[in-house]
């Protein structure tokens, strides 16, 4: 839970409330995905950052495509290959980098996440220039993530797969010092975000960020005086604060750019400690996770119904508004 004073969270909360209903400018980027136009979307491929996961993404029409107006981002299977440095599953991760990028605004995504085990549907944003450093310093805002399992559950007991959204801010001087757990917010709900589109809206201002699911708010983050400096209590690490010469939002007071993808397990979204029906054929630890995932692929490949779209993250539209 963010430690914030409650009293000043909830005068900032009246005064934010009131104030989105003035903030919504003019809609500065739309698509309805009628078709998928490579001059907004760029393909992206792996990066470094992404080793750990058990997809390659490809800018084929088998792993992405619009049909009818949705956005489809299928994952494949590559069945004539296995080795220690595998990544058996194809998919796509479509970002705005080169098309469009923009700070402060209200970006909503209308969508219906997949089901099966393993899969990790994202939308989110990225620092344009990384200004202030490299990740997580310059920042990530992750409107909606989600785990497509239908049955995994925590060490609470509380189901974590599709029956839950998350949001998050990533925020930190150093990869080791990331204060996202301070701006982390999940929804559940137990009819499933994957039988259903959904929209989810981030309301990004410089006085504060909100996630809102169904535009029910889930979370708020408010930035003191300070910043995200003071909010993630770093002076006591003894660094040099990365963000002195921006703005209490900062580092959310640059440029950030649009990302749709469709990601498969990897070793740091899918925590060990978790009950899944079925069980998990890969450790977080193992340094071949791909293989071993693949390898065990009678625990998880009945999960995906690749007979229909189940196990397709579907976009119908993603919209951007300044703010007035
Ligand atoms: C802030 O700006 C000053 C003057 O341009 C510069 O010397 C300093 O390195 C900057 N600090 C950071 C953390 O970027
Ligand atoms: C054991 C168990 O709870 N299985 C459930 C897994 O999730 C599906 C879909 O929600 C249910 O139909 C099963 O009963």
């Amino acid at each position: 839970m963010p430690k914030l004073n409650l009293k000043f969270f909830f005068i900032k909360f009246l005064l934010i409330s009131n104030l989105s209903f003035r903030i919504v400018g003019k809609l500065i980027f739309q698509d309805n995905f009628d078709t998928l136009d490579a001059n907004v979307w760029l393909h992206e491929s792996l990066n470094e950052a992404h080793l750990d996961e058990f997809q390659l993404y490809t800018d084929t029409k088998e792993n992405s495509y619009s049909e009818h107006g949705i956005l489809h981002i299928k994952p494949t299977l590559v069945v004539n290959e296995e080795s220690d440095k595998f990544h058996p599953i194809r998919s796509a991760r479509l970002s705005t980098k080169n098309s469009f990028s923009f700070t402060y605004g209200i970006i909503e995504f209308r969508a219906r996440i997949p089901s099966g085990d393993w899969l990790f549907p994202a939308l989110w944003l990225m620092p344009t220039n990384s200004q202030y450093g490299p990740w997580p310093t310059s920042g990530e805002i992750d409107v909606m993530e989600s785990r497509g399992n239908r049955n995994l559950t925590d060490t609470q007991g509380n189901f974590v797969g599709v029956q839950q959204v998350s949001s998050t801010l990533h925020w930190g001087p150093r990869t080791d010092l990331d204060g996202w757990k301070l701006s982390h917010f999940s929804n559940n709900d137990n009819s499933c975000f994957s039988n259903a589109f959904h929209t989810y809206k981030t309301i990004w201002t410089p006085e504060s960020i909100s996630f809102h699911v169904d535009e029910e708010q889930i979370g708020i983050t408010v930035p003191p005086e300070g910043g995200y400096w003071e909010m993630g209590d770093f002076n006591k690490d003894d660094l040099p604060n990365p963000w002195s010469n921006g703005t209490k939002s900062a580092p959310f007071d640059q440029s950030f750019y649009l990302i749709i993808n469709l990601a498969v397990g990897g070793t740091h979204f899918f925590s060990d400690a978790d009950n899944n029906e079925g069980g998990k054929p890969w450790k977080n630890t193992s340094p071949n996770a791909g293989l071993d995932f693949w390898k065990g692929r009678d625990q998880w490949l009945g999960t995906w119904n690749l007979a229909t779209d189940d196990s397709h993250f579907l976009i119908d539209y993603v919209r951007v508004w300044d703010l007035e």
